[in-house]
C-alpha cells in the first residue's frame, strides 16, 4: 500500500483558520475593515517601546504565526449531537475542550467550553480557539418556545454527508487525515459554519423564540451554526477601540476584562456591534406558493482581543473579587455610571491588584515559564539544589509570564449581551452549572485550564534546571 502523507494537525488548524477568515471577510465586509484597522494599530504599536514580556504575550510567536491570523471565533450549537460532532471536527485540527463556562448567571440558557490547542508547541504554532456554547433547553422557561426550539433543531442537519464521511475516515486513521482529506475537511466544515440568508423557520416562529430570548432565535432558526465572530489580536486595544470609533464603527461601549495595566493579566476584548442582516423567512402558510417573508437578524460581529498573563486560582479569585467590588459600588450609586465612569471605578478598585511582574509571581498570582540566563549558564553552578527565589534574585534564571489562553465568562456574557440587540431580561431562575451534563454529551472529561498551566510551568522549571545542571526547589 502507498504511504499516506498525513496533514500536520497544527497546519490543518491554520488552513481552517485562514478559510474561516476568508469566508467571514467575504460574508461580513465590515470585518475586513476591522482587520485593516487592527493591522494599522499593530504596525504603529510595533514601533513603540513595549515591555518585551508584554509584547511576547500580545504578539505570540512572531516567527511561527502571522500577526494577522485570527486568535479565536465563536459558535452557538443547538443539540448534543451537534456538540459531539463539532468535537470530532475540532479534534482533527488539534482543538480540545478545555474549561467549563456557565452562562446561566448572565441569563443565557447555555453553557460553553473552549476548544483549543493544549501543548506549548501547538499554541505557539497557532493558538486559534473556538468558544463553543450549546443550548440547555431545560433553562428555557416558556414551554411553547422550548418545544418550538427543540422541534426546529431536531429537523436540521448542519453537517454535510461528505463531512461525516471524512470524520469516519479520521477515526479509522487514528485521528489523522491525508493532505487531500484535510483540504476537503476544511471545505466541508466551512459549510457548517457559514451564513444562510434564508431561515429554516417562519417569521412568527422566529419572533416567538426571539421574544423568549434573542439567543434562541439565533441558535434554532437556521440551517447552519454560523460563526458569529472572529477575533484578531491587537497589540493595543485602547488605540484600536479609538480608531474603530474614529472610523465610524459602532463599538461596544466599554472594553471587557481587566483595566489597562503595566503588567496585563487575562484578556481584554471589545467588538463592533452585530450588524442587522436581511433574512428570508419561510411563509407561515401551508401553500408552497406563498412567497418568502423578508425580515432581518442580528448575530454577527467582529471582535479584537489583547491577551495578558494567565493567573493562578489565587490570581483569579482576586480578579473576580475586585470586579465584583467595582460592580457593587456601581450598583450602590444613585445613578447608573456611564461606561467611562465605570472604567474609572474599575481602575481605582484594581489598584489593589499588584502590577509588578516579580510581585505577581512571588505572590503566586500568575503562571510563569523559566529560562536560564546567560549569567546563569556562565556561573557553572555546582550540581546542587537551589532555591528558585535565590536564582531569580541573582539573575541566574528569568521568569516570563505565561499567556492566558482561555476566556472569561463575565466578559463573554458582556459580549453576548451587547450583540443581542437588547439586554437579556434579568432572570430570577436559580440555574446551576451542569458540567457533568456537558461532559456526558462530549463523551469526555473537560480538561482543566489550571492543570494545563500548572503542568507547563512545572515542565519549564524542570527544563531550566536540567539546562543549568542543578535541582531547583
Ligand atoms: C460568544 C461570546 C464569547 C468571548 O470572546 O468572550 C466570546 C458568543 O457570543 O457566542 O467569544
Ligand atoms: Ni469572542
Amino acid at each position: 500500500s502507498s504511504e499516506a502523507s498525513w496533514f500536520d494537525r497544527d497546519d490543518l488548524r491554520t488552513s481552517f483558520t485562514l478559510a474561516m477568515s476568508a469566508m467571514y471577510k467575504a460574508e461580513v465586509p465590515l470585518y475586513g475593515d476591522l482587520v485593516r484597522i487592527v493591522g494599522d494599530v499593530n504596525q504603529s504599536t510595533l514601533g513603540s517601546a513595549l515591555d518585551p514580556k508584554v509584547m511576547a504575550m500580545r504578539y505570540g510567536d512572531v516567527a511561527a504565526s502571522r500577526l494577522d491570523v485570527e486568535r479565536h471565533g465563536a459558535i452557538r450549537l443547538g443539540t448534543p449531537h451537534e456538540l459531539r460532532t463539532v468535537r470530532r471536527i475540532f479534534a482533527l485540527i488539534g482543538l480540545y475542550p478545555v474549561g467549563y463556562y456557565d452562562l446561566s448567571p448572565a441569563g443565557l440558557p447555555m453553557h460553553a467550553t473552549c476548544f483549543r490547542p493544549k501543548t506549548e508547541t501547538s499554541l505557539h504554532k497557532n493558538p486559534f480557539r473556538v468558544f463553543t456554547s450549546v443550548l440547555r433547553p431545560e433553562l428555557i422557561k416558556d414551554p411553547r418556545a422550548r418545544d418550538l426550539a427543540l422541534d426546529l433543531l431536531s429537523k436540521r442537519n448542519i453537517f454535510s454527508d461528505e463531512l461525516m464521511q471524512l470524520l469516519s475516515l479520521g477515526d479509522a486513521q487514528n485521528g489523522r487525515v491525508t493532505l487531500d482529506q484535510g483540504r476537503r475537511l476544511v471545505a466541508e466544515a466551512m459549510k457548517t459554519f457559514s451564513w444562510h440568508g434564508t431561515a429554516a423557520a417562519s417569521h412568527d416562529d422566529y419572533q416567538c423564540l426571539k421574544d423568549e430570548h434573542p439567543i434562541l432565535a439565533d441558535i434554532a432558526c437556521f440551517r447552519s451554526s454560523h460563526i458569529n465572530h472572529l477575533t484578531p489580536r491587537t497589540l493595543c486595544i485602547t488605540s484600536a477601540q479609538d480608531l474603530m470609533k474614529a472610523e465610524g464603527l459602532m463599538v461596544k461601549d466599554r472594553i471587557e476584562g481587566p483595566p489597562a495595566r503595566s503588567c496585563p493579566i487575562l484578556l481584554r476584548q471589545t467588538s463592533f456591534l452585530a450588524i442587522e442582516e436581511p433574512i428570508k423567512f419561510l411563509s407561515a402558510g401551508d401553500s408552497p406558493c406563498d412567497s418568502l417573508v423578508q425580515g432581518s437578524h442580528r448575530a454577527r460581529f467582529g471582535e479584537i482581543e489583547e491577551r495578558g498573563a494567565a493567573v493562578t486560582p489565587a490570581g483569579r479569585r482576586l480578579y473576580d473579587e475586585l470586579l465584583e467590588e467595582a460592580m457593587a459600588v456601581a450598583a450602590r450609586s444613585s445613578e447608573e455610571p456611564s461606561p467611562e465612569e465605570f472604567d474609572k471605578l474599575v481602575e481605582t478598585v484594581f489598584e489593589k491588584y499588584p502590577d509588578d511582574w516579580s510581585e505577581l509571581r512571588s505572590r503566586d498570582l500568575i503562571y510563569c515559564t523559566f529560562e536560564a540566563t546567560s549569567k546563569g549558564m556562565e556561573a557553572r553552578l555546582p550540581k546542587q539544589s537551589f532555591h528558585l527565589e535565590a536564582l531569580l534574585e541573582q539573575g541566574l534564571v528569568e521568569a516570563f509570564p505565561m499567556t492566558y489562553e482561555d476566556f472569561l465568562p463575565l466578559s463573554a456574557a458582556g459580549i453576548f449581551q451587547s450583540n443581542l440587540g437588547s439586554k437579556s431580561p434579568p432572570r430570577e431562575t436559580q440555574a446551576s452549572p451542569d458540567l457533568a451534563g456537558m461532559e456526558d454529551v462530549l463523551g469526555a472529561r473537560l480538561d482543566d485550564a489550571d492543570e494545563i498551566y500548572r503542568a507547563a510551568q512545572a515542565e519549564s522549571l524542570a527544563k531550566c534546571a536540567s539546562k543549568l545542571g542543578i535541582e531547583v526547589y
